[in-house]
Parts: structure tokens; C-alpha cells; sequence
């Protein structure tokens, strides 16, 4: 049986996400947007590709949550993004009535799915998700250390003069300037980082893998990165449906891991056919922990910000 995978947004990245899903042939795509002509478009453009790249899955693209009904999982990328100067956190309260609406849209239609949401602010917007739809937090995920750690990893490959696969290593906490880099967990073929670059150049890194996406926007001036945050998101659906469980960096519900209760950050966690199956609890040293409580402390700031825009928030 072929899956159904809806994306809520079809803008920058929504139709990136439409274009991978569609050549991994992960499953039927349904591209859904506000803006019905830019979902029609994407989807009837993808679709044309059909013969030349060979793939075999149906694309459609909606403003009606009908047509998404029975998505087994669903993307979501609604929103508006950062323009030159401003922060994530500058996204909150129009992202907050968009993913409300978004989170009654599928819950009437998709109550089974497994969610994955990549709107920023991540953290907050993700818990604001789950919270609004009443699903289960084992099945609504944000996608964000993915991107973190791959653009740490890309950043170290370069400097390093290795490709940025044979570099492992993690982003923990929330997706924002306070994200924590882990050096003292990143091998290099093997070798542990911290014994083939010195301090200096791995301070400039972190603080650009801290600002990786703003220095995007910076270049493209409209708009925000979209590659490689499609590519981060389809890696986490592909470990869903085909029960992978692969352990990813994810803004994942914590329930007393690092202890942290009641609220999404960053973890390692498995994800398989039950969604989120596992957090992973890394050992922290004494620095690590704190910059890892520095961040879960912003992104708690930022949900009680979120809780006085929409008093819902609180239930
Ligand atoms: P963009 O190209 O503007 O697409 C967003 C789409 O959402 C537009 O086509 C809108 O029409 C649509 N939309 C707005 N309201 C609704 C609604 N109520 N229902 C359905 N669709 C709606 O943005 P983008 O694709 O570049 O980015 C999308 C989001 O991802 C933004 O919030 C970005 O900040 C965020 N983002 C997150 C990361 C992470 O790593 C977490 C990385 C990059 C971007």
C-alpha cells in the first residue's frame, strides 16, 4: 500500500519536500496550500517529471483538507519565514494562528498521522502543534537538529579537508542562537574532534552553525534556506515509513529526559513505525549542560510569550 504524505505549505520548502518525496518515491504526495494555485502549480510541475526521472507515486496539490484525509504523515511548513534581521522568534505570533488553523484542519481529517513540523520558531511552534491537535506526542516531532548538525558537519568537512559523512556528531536544545553544537560527542573517521582542530577555529564553526541560517538569508535577501531543510524532514518521514529506526536529532516531547518536563527541545531520538519510539539521553559534561539548560531556558521564555498570545496554549 502506497502512503499518503500531505505537505501543509507549499511554498520554498514545501515544494522541495514535494520534489524529494516524489523521487525517493516515499508515497502519493498531497501538496496543500492557502494559496490553491501555488499547491496546483508545484504539484502539476512535479508531476510532468514523472517520465524523465522514472518515479511511480501520484502528486496533487489543494486548498482542501478533505483531499488530505487519511495522510499517513503529514509536513508542515506553513508560515511565513525570516527576512533579513530578524529572528525566529520575530515569527511567533503570526506562525501561532497558522498552525492553529493548520492543527484543526488535520486533526479533522488525519488523526492517525504522524506529524512533522519544520514552521519556526521550531520549538515552540511544534509544542503549540501537538498541544492544538490533542495528538499524541509520540507522533508530532520538529524538525530542526537535523539541519543543525548537518550544516556543523558541512562546516567541519571543509575546515577538515574530509567529507562531511565521515564526520559524526550532534546539535542539541532549541533551534535558535543558544543551539548547542556538541564537540566532545563529533568523530572524525574515527578520531575524536577535539584532537585535529584548535579552539579558535572551533569556536568561529559553532558560532557559524549557530547563524547558519541566518547567513542564507542574508544572500538570498527573500526567503529563507529550503534545501537543506526539505532533505532534514524527508530523512525523518523516510525513517517512519520504512521503520528505519534511525536515531535523529529532533525537537522531541520531554517528559523528565534532561530533566526537562513539558516541553519540546532538541534530543537525539529513534523514529520508526511509532513515531517517536525512544529519547536517547547523551551524557553531558558540566559545560555542555549548561549551554544545553541556557537553551531550554530560552525556549521555555518563548512558549510562555506563546501561552500570552494565545491563553489556549496553557490547557
Ligand atoms: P514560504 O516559501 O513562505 O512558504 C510558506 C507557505 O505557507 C506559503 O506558500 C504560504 O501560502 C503558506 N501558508 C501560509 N498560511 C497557511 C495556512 N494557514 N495553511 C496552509 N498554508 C499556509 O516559507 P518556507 O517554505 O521557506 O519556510 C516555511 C517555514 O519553515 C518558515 O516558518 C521558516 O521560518 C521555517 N524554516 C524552518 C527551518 C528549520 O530548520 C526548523 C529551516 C528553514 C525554514
Amino acid at each position: 500500500m502506497k502512503k499518503k504524505i500531505t505537505l501543509i505549505g507549499a511554498g520554498q520548502i514545501g515544494g522541495t519536500l514535494a520534489h524529494l518525496i516524489s523521487i525517493k518515491e516515499l508515497g502519493d504526495v498531497v501538496l496543500f496550500d492557502v494559496a490553491e494555485g501555488i499547491a496546483k502549480g508545484k504539484a502539476l510541475d512535479i508531476a510532468q517529471s514523472t517520465s524523465v526521472d522514472g518515479f511511480n507515486i501520484n502528486l496533487i496539490g489543494t486548498s482542501n483538507y478533505e483531499d488530505t484525509k487519511n495522510s499517513d504523515v503529514i509536513i508542515v511548513t506553513a508560515g511565513v519565514s525570516r527576512k533579513p534581521g530578524m529572528t525566529r522568534d520575530d515569527l511567533l505570533g503570526t506562525n501561532l494562528k497558522i498552525i492553529k488553523q493548520v492543527a484543526e484542519g488535520i486533526k479533522k481529517t488525519s488523526p492517525k498521522a504522524f506529524v512533522i513540523c519544520i514552521t519556526n520558531p521550531l520549538d515552540v511552534i511544534v509544542m503549540a502543534l501537538q498541544k492544538y491537535s490533542g495528538f499524541t506526542t509520540n507522533k508530532v516531532i520538529g524538525m530542526a537538529g537535523i539541519l543543525d548538525t548537518s550544516r556543523f558537519k558541512y562546516f567541519l568537512s571543509q575546515e577538515l579537508k574530509v567529507p562531511a559523512k565521515d564526520i559524526n556528531s550532534i546539535v542539541l536544545g532549541g533551534h535558535g542562537d543558544t543551539m548547542v553544537p556538541m564537540p566532545n560527542h563529533t568523530m572524525v573517521k574515527g578520531k575524536p574532534l577535539k584532537k585535529l582542530i584548535n579552539k579558535e577555529k572551533l569556536d568561529l564553526i559553532i558560532d557559524r552553525t549557530r547563524k547558519g541560517g541566518a547567513e542564507i538569508i542574508k544572500y538570498l535577501e527573500k526567503g529563507s534556506a529550503f534545501y537543506a531543510p526539505a532533505a532534514s524532514g524527508v530523512e525523518i518521514a523516510e525513517s517512519y515509513i520504512k521503520n528505519l529506526k534511525k536515531t535523529l536529532p529532533c525537537a522531541a516531547y520531554l517528559n523528565g529526559e534532561y530533566g526537562v518536563k513539558n516541553l519540546y527541545a532538541g534530543v537525539p531520538v529513534v523514529i520508526g513505525n511509532n513515531g517517536v519510539e525512544k529519547v536517547i539521553e547523551l551524557p553531558l559534561d558540566e559545560n555542555e549542560k549548561n549551554n544545553f539548560n541556557l537553551s531550554i531556558k530560552a525556549v521555555k521564555e518563548l512558549f510562555d510569550t506563546a501561552t500570552k498570545i494565545d491563553p489556549d496554549l496553557k490547557k
